[in-house]
């Protein structure tokens, strides 16, 4: 056995100072990953972490009757109550909210939330039009008002109405200080953090207040305003847990309402920006997507039924996830009950101890050239078409949305909306850099998104 690679650590602040990085924690690990390797350790927050990136690692950790989720200090939501993301596996509040909420994800209710995306998305069509051909815009931002106005006008009946204004819903302004802070002090020392970080604190807690009220406010007017209808905001009220018969307690309604309003537009967000990024730097990628488009639908109207239809579609969003996940890092360890268990990788050459954290990166194990190929950092659909003979192979080592119980439980909702609203602006618009020398930058807050993307709409002629 031998000793974990990693950089020397100082005291106190442990290897804070390696993994910092102008672009992000991200972006500072991989870089770390680049000098030492598939497996390496770090001391931040004062406890050990491990890093990996190789795509049979990636594998091996998500194999769920190995490795458990250590779940993340953000997201938390209330004060004691955890939501679905936020959540350690033994915790009872995880498994009532799952058992109550996964049905509510499913494909029928994600299929019955198809007009409410297409309202939202039309919105966004509509104003890119009505902009005209030389309106420069972020297209992160168009997309982040777009996938939070879909989550809470189709989990919710509420709109956010992101679109009529020039800034960002204070929603996303409080949840980025939220997210960015708690990604940040994960990685301080307590003590650091109670001596320097008061004024930061602060504003952490005024942020998550911000998001608090919101909640409560779409909670309280849907039950001032009672409607009949099996949505997702009934189910967290009033949905019974088919084990014990208990509806959530207020508590823990909230943190799952505020865990819904992040998850379930930050990451689509990142990832229809991705697409486009790529779609873009890769002209053939590109003509082949709009192409589809232009054959299935035309200048008709989208369909639900389309939708799977889009094969190439399916691969450049696969693709994309791929070569840039949005939620970039997950992090497993032991199960408690194998406390005295360690688990051995490399061929044996290094041990892993329990309650340590694993953290895998998605994007360095999913662009792992040993098993993608040698072009596995080239965004490249074909690979991810169903057709392709490595298909599976593919599949096997593709992890985005995570694993097992613990995966993404709305993973079905973001396929749906991202398949429509890309398909829509492919059919209705020409998207192009600003600068055409612009090169891929990522900004992080706990997902990543592309930085400074300024692009152009202009309306395709012929299509109305
Ligand atoms: Mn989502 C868990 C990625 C869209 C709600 N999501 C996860 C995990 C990943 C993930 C990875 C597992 C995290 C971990 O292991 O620690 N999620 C994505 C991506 C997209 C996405 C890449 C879009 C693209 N997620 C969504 C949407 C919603 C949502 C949309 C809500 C509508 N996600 C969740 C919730 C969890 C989760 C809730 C936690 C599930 C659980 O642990 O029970």
């Amino acid at each position: 056995m031998e000793a974990i690679p990693g950089p020397y650590g100082l005291p106190l602040v442990g290897n804070l100072f390696d993994i910092r990085h102008e672009d992000g924690f991200l972006k500072g690990a991989e870089h770390l990953a680049d000098i030492y390797g598939p497996v390496f350790q770090l001391t931040l927050g004062g406890k050990k972490a491990i890093f990996v990136s190789s795509a049979e690692l990636l594998k091996q950790f998500t194999d769920e009757k190995q490795f458990v989720k250590t779940p993340p200090t953000a997201l938390s939501g209330g004060k004691g109550a955890k939501g679905l993301f936020a959540a350690a596996g033994d915790d009872p509040d995880w498994h009532q909210a799952h058992r109550i909420l996964t049905p509510a994800f499913g494909p029928l209710p994600v299929g019955d939330m198809f007009e409410g995306m297409r309202d939202v998305a039309n919105q966004l069509c509509l104003k890119w039009a009505r902009m005209g051909d030389d309106h420069e815009f972020l297209l992160t931002d168009e997309f982040t008002r777009l996938t939070l106005d879909t989550i809470a006008l189709c989990t919710m009946d509420y709109r956010f109405n992101s679109f009529y204004s020039d800034k960002m819903h204070p929603f996303v302004e409080a949840m980025i200080g939220v997210l960015s802070y708690s990604g940040k002090r994960a990685n301080l020392p307590a003590l650091y953090t109670k001596v320097f970080g008061s004024g930061e604190e602060a504003k952490f807690h005024e942020d998550s207040l911000i998001m608090d009220k919101i909640a409560h406010q779409i909670i309280n007017r849907r039950r001032q305003n009672p409607v009949d209808k099996p949505d997702m905001l009934n189910t967290l009220l009033h949905g019974k847990d088919p084990k014990t018969g208990e509806i959530m307690r207020d508590e823990l309604i909230t943190s799952n309402m505020i865990t819904f309003l992040i998850a379930g537009h930050e990451t689509t967000s990142g990832l229809l920006s991705f697409l486009f990024v790529n779609l873009i730097q890769n002209p053939k990628t590109y003509l082949k997507a709009r192409e589809e488009v232009d054959q299935l639908v035309g200048t008709g109207t989208i369909q639900p039924y389309h939708l799977k239809e889009l094969k190439y579609l399916n691969a450049a969003l696969r693709e994309t996830l791929r070569v840039t996940p949005t939620a970039p890092v997950i992090s497993k360890k032991i199960p408690d009950h194998r406390k005295d268990d360690f688990v051995t990788v490399c061929d044996g050459r290094y041990h892993i101890p329990h309650d340590t954290s694993i953290k895998l990166l998605l994007g360095k194990a999913m662009c792992d050239s040993s098993y993608f190929g040698e072009d596995a950092h080239e965004f490249n659909p074909e690979r991810m078409l169903e057709t392709n003979p490595n298909f599976d192979k593919h599949m096997a080592a593709w992890k985005p949305f995570g694993n097992g119980s613990r995966a993404c439980i709305g993973q079905g909702f973001a396929w749906q909306e991202a398949l429509l609203v890309a398909a829509l602006v492919l059919q209705n618009f020409d998207i192009s850099l600003v600068d055409p020398s612009y090169v891929l930058r990522v900004k992080q807050t706990l997902t990543i998104k592309p930085r400074d993307l300024l692009v152009k709409a202009k309306l395709r002629k012929g299509v109305s």
